[in-house]
């Protein structure tokens, strides 16, 4: 395990592996619009207009950004829907072919021999040989109580593979950030520019002391169920918070620096996003995950940005699917 360009930061270490599934020998799902809601064509501020971000990561300029209309799920992938994908196809996970995959040190439920490492930089996280979308925890744990939770430690090509068979896609960078808007210009989060208020919290994020002590104050360790709070105005639900989400875009901190100026941009995809068969490249992340705290990772805003490669896989990194428009 390597660390990635986050060190200090919530945001889930990389793993390298050696291989990993063939995608493209999986049967192509028939289109379906199951879970999704439709976005209207249109045109967005896209960016950090608050000056929040962190300058690396690559949230500035905002700049105008056209897209035309598409379907994107309301919530994020849960085990059950994931179940259902590995049922039908049989499909190894690049984590359980691997046999590691990265935990938070407080949710860690495996035999000590099982602890593998800490990621270097980010020691909250630990290499957990048998920590897999089975066994979110490690060897110990299970799904059986959390069926309608995001599916986790999936890398971004588990994610592909789940779209080609539920015939479905990955939402682009551009669409991710204009559906987790939910129809307000240019705002911090799904609804609206202050994080909560009377104590109420809005999505599933960290509380405390990170990375030590939680309060729970919104309830959750780790994953919440996707269902829980509120839905935004297009009827997303935990687009910020709960997991990271996988978009199909090659992750480039300069890529907004190079659309300004050619605005609007329209239904934009980054450079090098069509190699999808490469494994190191670095693809986009949304939404932050219930690590994130001001503190230090504060990209719980629908403009943050981060990545990880594309071969990657972490207890806090799911993902939600798109679709063009019919
Ligand atoms: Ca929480
Ligand atoms: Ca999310
Ligand atoms: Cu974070």
């Amino acid at each position: 395990m390597t660390t990635d360009h986050h060190a200090g930061s919530c945001c889930a270490p990389a793993v390298d592996r050696a291989d990993g599934a063939d995608v493209a020998t999986l049967p192509r799902g028939e289109r379906s619009m199951r879970g999704q809601v439709r976005i209207p064509a249109g045109t967005f501020w896209m960016g950090d207009s608050h000056g929040d971000g962190y300058v690396a990561d690559g949230e500035r300029p905002v700049h105008q950004v056209r897209l035309s209309s598409y379907l994107i799920d309301a919530k994020a992938v849960t085990n059950a829907q994931f179940a259902a994908f590995v049922k039908a196809t049989a499909y190894v996970t690049d984590a359980e072919r691997d046999g590691v995959s990265a935990v938070f040190h407080l949710a860690v439920d495996a035999a000590p021999a099982d602890i593998l490492q800490r990621a270097a930089g980010v020691p909250w996280w630990l290499a957990v040989r048998g920590a897999d979308w089975r066994h979110p925890a490690g060897p110990r744990s299970g799904i059986g109580d959390l069926q309608n939770h995001p599916v986790v430690h999936v890398s971004w090509l588990d994610a592909q593979a789940y779209c080609r068979w539920a015939g479905k896609r990955l939402p682009t960078e551009a669409e991710w950030e204009h559906a987790a808007r939910g129809g307000l210009d240019r705002a911090r989060y799904p609804w609206g520019d202050a994080l909560g208020t009377g104590g109420r919290w809005r999505c599933n994020i960290w509380q405390g002391e990170f990375p030590q002590r939680n309060t729970l104050d919104d309830g959750y360790l780790t994953t919440a169920p996707v269902t829980a709070f509120q839905a935004n105005g297009y009827g997303l639900l935990n687009a910020v918070g709960n997991v990271w989400e996988w978009c199909h875009d090659a992750f480039r901190e300069t890529e907004y620096a190079e659309r300004a100026g050619a605005e609007p941009v329209v239904d934009p995809v980054a450079a090098e996003s069509a190699d999808v068969d490469d494994r190191q490249v670095p693809r986009v992340m949304r939404g932050g995950s219930y690590l994130c705290h001001d503190s230090y990772c504060n990209r719980y805003r629908v403009a943050a940005r981060s990545s990880n490669t594309a071969e990657s896989s972490s207890g806090n990194i799911g993902f939600r699917c798109a679709n063009d428009a019919a």
